[in-house]
C-alpha cells in the first residue's frame, strides 16, 4: 500500500504515460509480462500494452508542455500490482464470508480444470476446495450467497448453450460441496439473485436441448425446495442483470433494452418498465450502487460507451443517461467499492463476439455524486471474455482470468493470471480501523462500532460480498449506513429494509471524509422480525426518507458527501 516501496511513480510525458525503466531496460508493463505462462505470445500483449498509451492519450491526458512533466500520483489513477499466476483460469469467482475468494474454470478443454478453488488474499495461496466438487461441470452456472454465507451455484455446462439441470452449494465452514434439488430443466448461462426473503431467483439460461429456459423458479434454501413461476415464462439473453428491486419484485435491467419487472409471488407476472433505447446490451454490465439505484454501462455488438442510471424508487421508473465511458466495452467488469464509486476493468471496444484487437487497457472510475467516469492506472493486459473482477475486504480490487476461449486469432492468450488494483484512496492518508463490530446485526437495529485512533471516520459503509462471471456481478450491492457518534465510535443503524439489503454477508467499512476506508468487517445481516412484517406501504415510507439507509444524497460519494462526519477525534 505504500508507494514508496514501488519503482517511483509513472508519468505523463508529452501525454503519454510512462514509468519508470526497470534494471533489464524494459518498462514495468514489460517486466509485468514477464510473469506469464511461457506460452503467452508477447505481441498480443505488446500491442495491449500500446493500447493502454493510446487509451489514456484518448481520455484527455494533458499534453505535457513543459520540461517538468507532471507525475501522476498513485493518489489520482491508483495502482496495480504486478501480474502473479493463477493455477486456472478464474471465470467464475465469489468472495465467500472467510474472507478467501472461491474461483474455477472449465474441465472441457485441455487446459483446463475445472476443480473449484480457494484463493486466499490475505496469503496469496491457492488451494482447491477440500471437499470433491459435485459431479458436474459448474461451468457457465449463475451464482450467488444464500443469507448463511453458502454459495449457492445453478446449473452448469454440458455442450455450448446446453446446461446441467443440478445446483449445488458450497459451504466455506464445513467445508464442502453438497447438491441441492435439481431444477425443472438445464440451465447454461442463468442468473442466481438472492432475493428479500432469502431465497434465489434462477432466471435464463440453456436447457438440456439447447432451448430457453423460460421458466423463472426460486429456491428456498430452508425447505430445500423449487417455486416455480408459471405464468412468468420468458425468454431472454444469458446472464440477464437481475435485481432485488425496493418494491419487493425483480428487476431485470438488461441485456434487453426493455427493463423488466417480475412479480414473485406465484404464478409470476412480467411487467415491462422502461426501455434503455440502446438495444441488446449484450455482455455489458450493471450495478446496484445505492438505495434503489442501478448504473448500467457498456456492452452490445458493436460494443457502446453509454451508461445510463435507473432509479427504482421513483413512482415510474425511466433510463437517465450519463455521462458515458470513454471507451466502449464489453466483456469488462464493474465493481463496487466501499466509498460507492464503480470501476469500469477490461473489455474490448472492437466489434465481434470477443475481439482483443479491441482490448480497453484504461481503467476508467465513476463517480455518483458527478456521475463523471475518470481514467485511472491502465491494467498491464487484456481482460476480455471470461474475466473477473472482485472487490477485496482490504478495499483492493482483483482483476483476473479471460480465455478459454481467449481471442487466439488477434494473438490475445489464456490469461492464467490476476492483478490486484490499490484504488487511489489508499494512497490519501492513515486508514481508519474498525476495532470492534458486531459479527452478526439484525434488521432495524442499532449496533455500535468502535474505532482506532488512526482516522477520523466520516461514515460507515457495506456491500454485498461479490460474486461474478461473464462481466455481471449477481451480488454485490452497495449501501451507506447510517449512524451517529458515540464515545468510541458510532452508533449504526441497520437497514430496515431487506429489499434495500438482501440477508446475508457484508463488507463493512469505515471511511474517513477523504474517502480512505478501513479494512473491512465481515457482517452477517439477518433476522426475520421485519421481513415477515413488511408490506407494499413501507415503500411510501421510505421514499419519504424513513428509510434507514438513507443518509444524506444517497449517491454522494463520501469524499463529496458534504455531511459533517458523525464522529471525529480531536
Ligand atoms: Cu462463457
Amino acid at each position: 500500500m505504500n508507494a514508496s516501496k514501488k519503482a517511483g511513480p509513472c508519468k505523463i510525458v508529452a501525454g503519454v504515460y510512462r514509468c519508470p525503466p526497470s534494471p533489464g531496460g524494459r518498462s514495468r508493463g514489460a517486466d509485468k509480462v514477464r510473469a506469464m505462462p511461457e506460452d503467452a505470445p508477447f505481441e498480443s500483449l505488446r500491442r495491449g500494452a500500446r493500447l493502454g498509451l493510446v487509451a489514456l492519450l484518448a481520455l484527455g491526458a494533458p499534453a505535457a508542455a513543459s520540461a517538468e512533466p507532471a507525475a501522476v500520483a498513485a493518489g489520482e489513477v491508483g495502482e496495480w500490482s504486478a501480474l502473479f499466476a493463477f493455477p486456472t483460469i478464474p471465470i467464475h469467482a465469489s468472495l465467500l464470508p472467510t474472507g478467501q475468494v472461491l474461483f474455477w474454470d472449465r474441465h472441457d478443454f485441455p487446459t483446463g480444470d475445472g476443480h473449484p478453488r480457494l484463493w486466499d488474499p490475505a496469503t496469496g495461496i491457492f488451494a482447491k476446495t477440500a471437499a470433491p466438487p459435485p459431479g458436474h461441470d459448474l461451468f457457465c452456472s449463475g451464482h450467488t450467497l444464500l443469507e448463511d454465507g453458502r454459495l449457492f451455484v445453478a446449473g452448469g455446462h454440458f455442450a455450448v448453450g446446453v446446461g446441467q439441470p443440478f445446483a449445488a452449494i458450497y459451504d466455506p465452514n464445513t467445508p464442502g460441496w453438497a447438491l441441492a434439488p435439481e431444477m425443472e430443466d438445464g440451465r447454461w448461462y442463468p442468473s442466481a439473485t438472492t432475493l428479500a426473503d432469502g431465497g434465489v431467483l434462477v432466471l435464463a439460461g440453456g436447457d438440456e436441448e439447447g432451448a430457453a429456459n423460460t421458466l423463472p423458479q426460486i429456491f428456498r434454501p430452508a425447505q430445500l425446495a423449487w417455486d416455480d413461476l408459471p405464468e412468468a415464462r420468458r425468454v431472454m439473453p444469458y446472464y440477464p442483470f437481475v435485481f432485488q428491486s425496493p418494491n419487493g419484485r425483480a428487476f431485470v435491467a438488461g441485456p434487453d433494452a426493455m427493463a423488466r419487472e417480475l412479480e414473485l409471488a406465484a404464478p409470476g407476472d412480467w411487467k415491462p418498465i422502461a426501455d434503455s433505447g440502446h438495444g441488446l446490451r449484450s455482455y455489458g454490465s450493471a450495478v446496484a450502487y445505492g438505495d434503489g439505484r442501478i448504473l448500467l454501462a457498456g456492452g452490445g455488438d458493436p460494443p457502446q460507451a453509454a451508461t445510463q442510471s435507473i432509479d427504482l424508487t421513483r413512482p415510474q421508473p425511466a433510463f437517465r443517461a450519463l455521462p458515458p465511458m470513454s471507451f466502449a466495452r464489453r466483456h469488462f467488469n464493474l465493481t463496487l467499492l466501499p466509498d460507492g464509486t464503480a470501476l469500469a476493468i477490461g473489455g474490448s471496444s472492437a466489434a465481434g463476439f470477443n475481439n482483443a484487437s479491441g482490448a480497453v487497457l484504461a481503467t476508467e472510475l465513476w463517480n455518483p455524486s458527478s456521475e463523471n467516469w475518470t481514467a485511472l492506472a491502465p491494467i498491464a493486459v487484456p481482460r476480455l471474455y471470461h474475466s473477473v473482477a472482485l472487490l477485496l475486504p482490504d478495499g483492493r480490487v482483483l482483476s483476473a482470468g479471460g480465455g478459454h476461449p481467449s481471442d487466439s486469432e488477434h494473438g490475445d492468450p489464456d490469461h492464467f493470471d490476476g492483478q490486484i488494483f490499490s484504488p487511489p484512496y489508499l494512497f490519501r492518508g492513515p486508514r481508519p480501523t474498525i476495532a470492534s463490530a458486531p459479527e452478526t446485526v439484525k434488521y432495524n437495529s442499532t449496533f455500535e462500532l468502535i474505532f482506532g485512533p488512526q482516522a477520523p471516520v466520516a461514515a460507515v459503509t457495506w456491500l454485498r460480498l461479490g460474486s461474478t462471471t461473464h462481466g455481471f456481478d449477481m451480488n454485490q450491492r452497495f449501501l451507506r449506513l447510517t449512524s451517529s457518534p458515540t464515545a468510541k465510535g458510532a452508533a449504526v443503524a441497520a437497514p430496515r429494509d431487506p429489499r434495500l439489503a438482501p440477508p446475508g454477508h457484508y463488507l463493512m467499512f469505515a471511511l474517513t471524509a477523504d474517502g480512505v476506508p478501513s479494512l473491512a468487517k465481515m457482517v452477517l445481516l439477518t433476522g426475520t422480525a421485519f421481513r415477515d412484517g413488511f408490506e407494499s406501504g413501507s415503500l411510501a415510507a421510505w421514499q419519504e426518507g424513513e428509510g434507514d439507509t438513507v443518509s444524506g444524497r444517497p449517491d454522494a460519494p463520501i469524499a463529496s458527501a458534504g455531511r459533517r462526519p458523525p464522529t471525529s477525534r480531536r
